[in-house]
């Protein structure tokens, strides 16, 4: 087995033991890697109903056969575990050397699991691994930590760290790395947090395998130079995700106060036309020909900004400032929590305000308030005072003081950035992605708004499982940006290619397809074992696209309907091979070779 190193590395923090596993062939050929090897280890290894902030629960770092390579991006890893918010499983894709690192270590994956009697932070250095003291770094903000640990152990350590919210167990805490770079949107960073593991440091030297590394390097080099070499390269080099403001504002999709409208007055004070004027640096994860990190200027400092959240912590709630918005932002990263569910609390708390329902939580936020919203996400990040209740995200707040109507969000993870009233596809997008709301395994919306904007088609659904499959299956498991065929348009036969010289198997299309269709029910058949039931209702988009049409702009009066979307799920379940409550079938977990898995409802 060439293309992956086929070491796991398992970590017990309870017992300081580190051990190299062999990573199991047919689990590498059927899963490949990142979150296809996160579900399969989380669903062996992880006592069922496990409380993913206990000792028992695992938190998985994976990268893929093309991780840390040359070619179109492949600096990533997938962090994993079952989540906090959501209570199934949770994941995300964080850009850091530690990616890289890993692979040169010798590793595929670490696998943390137990709990350490202090602060710790692990260093990993080939062969060697060290439990080493974090006293010093506890209660530090993410930024702090990072130089710190640089300094210590040098400028080519990759570094994965938490903040303060991952100590304090925020269910919306991620892992950080190189400032930037934020991963793990349903609470990885609490689950790392509630293992006292403040930080990971990973150096390597070694050699990635590669099958055929003259016809790789070849392919990767050719790749690139189509990449740079696209029409749109330019443009997305100057703005990035960010100038996706401006085309939500156009297409009606942008959130605007806490996902009740589609377009924002001030919208071209937070864009990407704002950023390119105000851009101080650009900065990208490692091996990268297409850095997305934009910065500019904050309050305080400077900061990288990204059209989610730009859109989350700016239109959604009202604040169209590009220094307030960047400092809300600067903060969120400072104490390591995902920016789309912190724009989501504090757009909920903003609405409830409004209807006096806040007053049960003892806060009050007027829309734009730039000045109390900043001292709430310090009192999330700390659980101090209200920050405390809102820490646990907006499903378990709405279900304390009322108005689950206006809690945006999908199995307990808030939505990103695409406001559905008139996009049915995206909100179907959101309802099936397997983490909870998050765009990132269906981004259908940019197709959609240019085809049958507000039909409810089989086309759809096939449309949505289609790009699951893609982004989901294909950029998930290999493990590597998916920005250079979104963006630049670089063919997928690109990465078909790689892969074969890579790992030297003569994989094809069908293959990453049928991997991702068995990634997918998998994960499906782990919210289903973790939860005891499970219903259709579990795939519905968040009430209020329902039931408040829009009030303002060219779409107005848009909202969706709800047996045209039941039947687009419908139609979605079938495609998929699952019942009319969305459990996969006995047949289809046959034919996806899953019949180990029998704890679903059939
Ligand atoms: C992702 C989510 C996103 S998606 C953004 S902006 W985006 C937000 N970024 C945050 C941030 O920054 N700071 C913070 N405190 N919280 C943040 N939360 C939000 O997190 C990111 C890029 C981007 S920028 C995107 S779309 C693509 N995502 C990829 C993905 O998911 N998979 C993949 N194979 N390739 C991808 N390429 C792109 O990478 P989560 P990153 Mg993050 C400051 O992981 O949990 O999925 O949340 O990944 O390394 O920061 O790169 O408009």
């Amino acid at each position: 087995m060439v293309g992956w190193t086929g070491r796991i590395l398992k970590v017990n923090l309870t017992r300081r033991k580190a051990v190299a596993q062999e990573l199991d062939p047919s689990v590498a050929r059927d899963f490949i890697g990142g979150r296809g090897l996160a579900v399969k280890i989380l669903w062996d290894e992880l006592p069922r109903g496990v409380d993913p902030l206990s000792p028992h629960s695992k938190l998985v770092f994976a990268t893929g056969p093309l991780t840390g390579l040359p070619g179109p991006n492949f600096g990533k890893l997938v962090v994993a575990a079952k989540s906090p918010l959501t209570g199934g499983y949770g994941d995300g894709n964080v850009g850091s050397w530690a990616a890289v690192n890993l692979r040169k270590a010798g590793y595929d994956a670490l696998v943390v699991e137990g709990r350490a009697d202090k602060p710790t932070y692990l260093y990993i250095e080939g062969d060697k691994v060290e439990f080493l003291d974090a006293g010093d770094l506890w209660g530090l903000n993410t930024w702090a930590v990072e130089d710190k640990l640089q300094r210590i152990h040098g400028r080519d350590a990759g570094v994965l760290v938490i903040g303060p919210a991952g100590e304090n167990l925020v269910k919306f805490a991620t892992v950080i790395s190189q400032r930037g770079r934020s991963g793990g949107r349903p609470g990885m960073g609490a689950v790392m947090g509630s293992k006292r593991l403040k930080a990971v440091v990973v150096k390597g030297k070694g050699e990635i395998p590669i099958a055929d590394r003259e016809t790789y390097l070849k392919l990767a080099n050719q790749a690139v130079r189509e990449g740079t070499s696209s029409p749109s390269y330019g443009f997305w080099m100057r703005q990035g995700t960010t100038a996706t403001i401006e085309w939500a504002q156009e297409a009606g999709v942008l959130p605007v106060y806490n996902f009740s409208e589609g377009q924002f007055e001030y919208f071209d004070k937070i864009g990407g036309g704002a950023v390119e004027k105000f851009e101080t640096d650009l900065k990208s994860c490692p091996l990268c020909f297409m850095a997305c990190g934009h910065w500019v200027p904050a309050v305080e400092g400077t900061v990288e900004v990204d059209y989610e959240n730009l859109a989350m912590l700016g239109s959604n709630l009202g604040i169209g400032d590009l220094q307030k918005v960047g400092e809300l932002n600067r903060l969120a990263d400072a104490m390591g929590m995902d920016t789309i569910s912190l724009g989501n609390v504090l757009g909920y708390v903003m609405e409830a305000s409004e209807l006096g329902l806040a007053e049960r939580l003892g806060v009050y936020l007027e829309w734009g308030d730039f000045q109390t919203s900043l001292e709430l996400t310090r009192d999330i990040a700390h659980r101090r005072g209200v920050g405390a209740v809102l820490a646990d995200g907006v499903r378990r707040v709405a279900e304390r003081i009322g108005g689950e109507d206006f809690a945006i969000h999908v199995k307990g993870l808030e939505v990103s950035a695409y406001d559905c009233h008139a996009a049915p596809a995206m909100a179907l997008s959101y309802a099936t992605s397997p983490i909870g709301a998050h765009h990132k395994d269906a981004w259908v919306i940019a197709w959609e708004v240019k085809t049958d904007r507000f039909g409810y088609s089989r086309e759809k659904a096939a449309k949505v499982v289609e790009l699951q499959r893609v982004r989901g299956g294909w950029f998930e498991t290999f493990v590597g940006c998916r920005f250079p065929w979104v963006e630049v348009g670089l063919s997928l036969d690109w990465y078909v290619k790689l892969f074969q010289a890579a790992t030297g198997l003569s994989a094809t299309a069908d293959y990453f397809n049928l991997v991702g269709d068995r990634i997918y029910a998998l994960i499906r058949a782990f919210w289903i074992r973790e939860y005891g039931w499970w219903s259709r209702q579990m795939d519905m988009p968040p009430a209020k696209w329902f039931k408040r049409p829009l009030t303002r702009g060219p779409l107005r009066g848009a909202h969706l309907d709800y047996d045209s979307y039941n039947k687009m799920l419908d139609h979605y379940y079938e495609i998929r091979g699952w019942d009319r409550e969305g459990v996969p079938t006995r047949e289809t977990l046959e034919k996806l070779g899953l019949s180990y898995v029998t704890r679903v409802n059939t």
